[in-house]
């Protein structure tokens, strides 16, 4: 289990993105290849979730992704196929990077979060396993 919560460790992790703080507020930027291990090729963000809400559900066979909370708080359920762990997402300045071939769900959605993702890929249907059985079974077969 050690050794299985290591290679989770490389797999999902936080992100810590540079920041200026003065009187007029925060300001926190993000370069592509530079904050992110990943040139950046698309944004999308989720926002006006119901607190009742589960999204993701799924897999990626090459995605990968970094998520950030800009607002509010919610819940990142992560499991690659041997091991689960859970992180909350709730700092503007920490994002949570994400490689390929690892099973993501999110809950907890608090009121007025706003959830931003930055996507090393153009979205493309055939990228995801949205069934659990088949992303185990390619996990298990080692291909994708
Ligand atoms: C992920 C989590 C964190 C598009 O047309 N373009 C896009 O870039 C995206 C992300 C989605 N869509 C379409 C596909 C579906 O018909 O929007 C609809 C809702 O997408 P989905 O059900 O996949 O949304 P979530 O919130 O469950 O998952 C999304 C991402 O798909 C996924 O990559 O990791 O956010």
């Amino acid at each position: 289990m050690k050794q299985e919560n290591q290679i989770l460790s490389q797999e999902v992790r936080f992100l810590e993105l540079p920041t200026f703080t003065d009187p007029r507020g925060n300001l926190t930027f993000i370069e592509g290849e530079q904050h992110v291990p990943f040139p950046i090729r698309r944004v999308y963000y989720l926002y006006e979730v119901p607190g009742e809400a589960k999204r993701g559900g799924h897999a990626h066979r090459d995605l990968e992704q970094v998520v950030f909370a800009l607002s509010g708080s919610f819940r990142m359920k992560i499991d690659n196929g041997h091991s689960k762990t859970e992180y909350w997402l709730n700092s503007p300045t920490k994002g949570l990077y994400i490689n390929r071939m690892i099973w993501r769900e999110m809950d907890n959605f608090s009121q007025g979060a706003v959830c931003m993702v930055l996507a090393s890929q153009y979205y493309t249907e055939s990228d995801y396993f949205r069934e659990y059985t088949d992303f185990i079974d390619a996990v298990e077969r080692g291909s994708k």
